[in-house]
């Protein structure tokens, strides 16, 4: 607890602490981002293709090869094959590698996504998702500031989304949004970076300016101009200079980043879009009785969610995962948004029916997900609907 104490110390600098009393506990940030997120869950589906180039793609459809690169994995990304870049284009630098082209299945990552969002709600104290595969969280309470409880926090989120989805990610842990997200840049593919408050700056100032968030090319070209390429260059920066050339306020945050004390909060999630539940079944089955019956504390945890939310939703889905790890899905949508929680136990049944009819496999984990929530105010329930007026 060294770090409390020193923190506590040095009262001039709370900026990276949290007051707890009358000490103040260094921040605890993390963040993490899964590798080659789409191709991987294409790898973790059809594990043959392990090792193999695979391109996951966007066709647009007007010629067999038009669109766009989703994104590559490492195998691939080897032959500068990169997110973003023309389908035929990546083809021909994949030429002798016989790459495996994959549809971008945008759903079936959904689905991953939002049970990995889940499961990292459940172990951190405050998680702010920011993208499809990535999210900061603060887990400063929960370690009560200390950098070792945060490494095995921070392991055991790795190991938990490998047990469950067999995923890799990489984790940045720092007393910063800025250092943490640099922990995890570098810690990429598939690794941890742990940075103490103490070893900040070491680790901040050889990287290059261009590599801080929010520093694209123009700002990179105006620094290079003022003779700075380092995060350390930066850091020593003349304030008021930085001030004239890029305002105040972002010139403010520039050195900020630079000497990772950006005070930016960790705050918890938007307004969800779903409410999801997941179960690894007891056995693996095709009985779509057997996997209903022990969904039933998941739908019953969705109706408390509904109903302390106050949200109605258009869509109920049930979600399958096979005994090879796929995903398969079978939804409903209503055509106006819906408040009455018992039309999912009235609906899950039939989809899983439905959804085990067509799946040659045995479910291994299942789960249901209601979306499309919407605030129940100005909304007509379907029974609301169905009554007969007057
Ligand atoms: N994505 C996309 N188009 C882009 C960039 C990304 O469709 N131009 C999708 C596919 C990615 C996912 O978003 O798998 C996450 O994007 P990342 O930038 O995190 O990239 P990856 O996860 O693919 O790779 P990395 O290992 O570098 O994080
Ligand atoms: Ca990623
Ligand atoms: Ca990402």
């Amino acid at each position: 607890m060294d770090e409390i104490q020193d923190c506590t110390r040095r009262r001039q600098n709370p900026l990276n602490c949290r007051p707890q009393g009358k000490a103040f506990l260094p921040r605890v940030i993390g963040h993490i981002d899964l590798d080659y997120f789409y191709a991987q869950v294409e790898e973790v589906e059809k594990p043959s293709l392990k090792g193999r180039p695979i391109i996951v793609c966007v066709f647009s459809g007007r010629t067999e090869d038009s669109g766009v690169v989703s994104t590559a994995n490492y195998e691939a990304r080897a032959f500068g094959v990169h997110s973003g870049m023309p389908i035929a284009q990546a083809k021909k630098k994949l030429e002798a590698q016989n790459p495996e082209v994959i549809r971008m299945e945008h759903e079936k990552y959904e689905v991953i996504s939002a049970r990995i969002m889940e499961d990292l709600g459940r172990m951190v104290d405050t998680l702010e998702p920011t993208g499809i595969d990535e999210a900061f969280f603060d887990i400063t309470d929960s370690t009560g500031g200390d950098y070792a409880r945060a490494r095995t926090s921070a392991e055991s989120i790795k190991g938990t989304i490998m047990r469950n989805e067999h995923l890799t990610c990489s984790i940045g842990i720092g007393r910063s949004k800025v250092v943490a997200k640099l922990g995890s840049d570098v810690a990429k593919p598939g690794g941890l970076t742990v940075v103490s408050p103490e070893a900040t700056e070491s680790f901040l100032s050889p990287l290059d300016a261009s590599r801080l968030y929010g520093i694209g090319p123009k700002t990179t070209s105006v620094l290079e101009e003022m003779g700075i390429r380092t995060v350390g260059d930066l850091a020593k920066a003349d304030p008021s200079e930085l001030d004239r050339r890029f305002g105040r306020k972002f010139g403010g945050y520039l050195l900020a980043a630079a000497t990772g004390s950006d005070a930016d909060p960790v705050v918890a999630g938007l307004e969800p879009t779903q409410f999801s539940r997941i179960v690894t079944l007891r056995r693996d089955t095709r009985d779509a009785k057997e996997v209903v019956d022990q969904l039933s504390e998941g739908v019953q945890y969705i109706h408390g969610k509904l109903s302390r939310s106050g949200k109605s939703f258009r869509t109920i889905t049930a979600i399958g995962i096979l005994t090879d790890l796929s995903t398969k899905t079978r939804s409903k949508t209503f055509e106006t948004a819906v408040s009455d929680p018992s039309l999912i136990r009235g609906t899950v049944p039939t989809l899983f029916d439905e959804l085990s009819r067509t799946v040659g496999k045995e479910f291994r984990r299942a789960g249901v997900r209601v979306s499309g929530l919407e605030d129940i105010e100005n909304q007509t329930s379907l029974s609301e609907f169905l009554r007969p007026v007057g």
